[in-house]
This record gives C-alpha cells, sequence and structure tokens, in this order.
C-alpha cells in the first residue's frame, strides 16, 4: 500500500527517467536499435527495479500512466537524435495490456511521434505473449494489427518463457522475436541452450521474421551467438542500459 503510494507520488512528481540499451547487428557491429527501459531512484529505497515495482503499478493501476511517461520520454529523445542526426536506428519500447487496453492508446501514439517529429517506422513495440493471448477478450489484437499496418513494428519480447506456443511467432503479427536471455547465458557450456537458441533463429529465418539475442553478457556468449548464426544482439556485452545523454555519446562512437 504504502509502496503503491509512492508509485503514484513518483509519477506525479516525474520520478522516473528512461534509460537505453543499444543492440547490434552481431556481424557488422552497427547499431540497429536502442530498447528503452524505464529507471526509478526512490527517494529513500535507491534504485528500484522495473520487475519490482511495475507489478505492483499494474495492481494498483496507475501502469497506463507509467506507460505513457516513459513513452513520451522515449519518443521525445529519439526525435532528438534523428533531428541531430544521431544513428539509433529504431527504439523499442515495451508496452504493458494495460497500456494498450486504454482505448486511445493508438490516437497518444502517433500524437507522441508526431509531436517529437519521428518518422513511424522508426517505432517498434516490444510485447509479451501473455499480452497476445490476452487481445482475444480485449481486441488487443485488432488494435496491434492497425499499429503494424500504421508502420510500427512489433516484436515478442522474453520469447520462451511465456506459453511459448509457436502460434504467436507468425510474420503476418510479428517482426521479430527477442531471445530471452536465459537461453543465452548458458549458450557457450549448456548444450540444451544453444540448441534452443539455434532452433528459434533457424524458425525465424524461415518465417522471414527477425530475431535478437538478449542478455548476452560475456566475449564467450558473443561468439557462441555468432557461430550459431543469430543476426541481433543486445546485452551488457555490447552495453548497458544508459540514460539517453550517455546513449548518444555510445551512438556518436559508434558511427
Ligand atoms: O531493465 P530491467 O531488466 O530492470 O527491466 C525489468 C523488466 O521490466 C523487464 O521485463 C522489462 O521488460 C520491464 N520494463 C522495463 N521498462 C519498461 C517499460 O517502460 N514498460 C514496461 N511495460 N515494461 C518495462
Ligand atoms: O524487456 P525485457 O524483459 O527484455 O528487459 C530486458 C531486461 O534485461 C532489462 O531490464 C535490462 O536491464 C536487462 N538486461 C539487458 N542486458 C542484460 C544482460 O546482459 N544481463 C542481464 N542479466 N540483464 C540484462
Ligand atoms: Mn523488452
Ligand atoms: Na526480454
Amino acid at each position: 500500500k504504502a509502496f503503491a503510494r509512492d508509485i503514484r507520488i513518483a509519477v506525479a512528481d516525474d520520478a522516473f527517467n528512461v534509460f537505453f540499451q543499444p543492440q547490434v547487428d552481431l556481424i557488422g557491429g552497427s547499431v540497429i536499435g536502442v530498447e528503452a527501459l524505464i529507471r526509478w531512484r526512490h527517494p529513500v529505497r535507491g534504485t528500484i527495479s522495473p520487475s519490482i515495482f511495475l507489478p505492483v503499478a499494474e495492481k494498483s493501476g496507475a501502469m497506463a500512466d507509467i506507460g505513457r511517461l516513459v513513452i513520451r520520454k522515449a519518443i521525445a529523445q529519439a526525435g532528438i537524435w534523428h533531428r541531430a542526426g544521431i544513428v539509433f536506428g529504431r527504439l523499442a519500447v515495451n508496452v504493458s495490456s494495460a497500456e494498450l487496453r486504454e482505448p486511445d492508446f493508438e490516437s497518444f501514439l502517433f500524437k507522441a511521434l508526431d509531436q517529437a517529429g519521428l518518422p513511424i517506422s522508426c517505432l517498434s513495440l516490444e510485447i509479451v505473449e501473455s499480452v497476445i493471448l490476452d487481445d482475444e477478450k480485449t481486441g488487443i489484437a485488432h488494435k496491434l494489427r492497425r499499429l503494424r499496418l500504421a508502420g510500427i513494428h512489433l516484436e515478442l519480447d522474453d520469447f520462451g518463457t511465456g506459453y511459448a506456443s509457436l502460434s504467436h511467432i507468425d510474420p503476418d503479427q510479428i517482426d521479430r522475436v527477442k531471445i530471452d536471455r536465459r537461453f543465452v547465458s548458458g549458450i557457450d557450456h549448456h548444450d540444451a541452450n544453444a540448441k534452443i537458441v539455434r532452433a528459434v533463429i533457424e524458425l525465424a529465418r524461415a518465417l522471414e521474421i527477425g530475431v535478437v539475442a538478449e542478455g548476452a553478457e560475456t566475449q564467450a556468449q558473443l561468439e557462441a551467438l555468432k557461430r550459431l548464426g543469430c543476426p541481433a544482439v543486445q546485452g551488457y556485452g555490447i552495453a548497458f542500459p544508459m540514460p539517453g545523454h550517455e546513449t548518444a555519446v555510445w551512438l556518436t562512437q559508434q558511427a
């Protein structure tokens, strides 16, 4: 309860920040995207992980507001980079079902893009499998389809950890899958992990869907992903999530 109140206060105080974590082409090394990740510096408890406070926000009804805050800030930042000629590829934003259920989610999104001067094709939404399952009831599927038709990219996040139905990697609905980091963590020494990652890469290739491996931390993991033919990667081994100004410096150094 107190925590839920802290979250509401943080929304009002604009205490949430957006960090960005780069994604790179594993062959050529060029930047292909940045994922926006929310960060909260609690006045007493210090930095709190979104995996702790987002579920509370979800339950207390603050998620939609927090999501909009992130989207607005991330898109505004990407718009600045776009105009400055700083190459970032695509901006990926995580969206929860609470956000997608809002009736005016689409108009909100288009307005944010318009205000920031960011082309629609620069934006990508990351959704987890449970959101897709949710849709049947809530009409989220239709919304996602319209957004995709408008030129926004859709990605299946944390692939392999949810209900993992293969029907969720449908090229008519999804542009890219993100292989969850639990499969990447043991890729250089755990044979089953490597086989699963290879299978997902082959599946994605057959379906002509993009694929990015998450959570690559070590050189050995990056080498293993390369050997398996993984086209793209995101993880501490490339770059940590960074505040906007640091991200701009990082991006400029890559170019
Ligand atoms: O950045 P970190 O690994 O701490 O994030 C933990 C979890 O929080 C991840 O599952 C991530 O998808 C989620 N997350 C981070 N930022 C956002 C956000 O802005 N919106 C939503 N819906 N989820 C986020
Ligand atoms: O949205 P998603 O569930 O994919 O969130 C990705 C989360 O993974 C972010 O919170 C980010 O901080 C975290 N992350 C990114 N790279 C790494 C990594 O190399 N190792 C670990 N342990 N976590 C990572
Ligand atoms: Mn994500
Ligand atoms: Na993920």
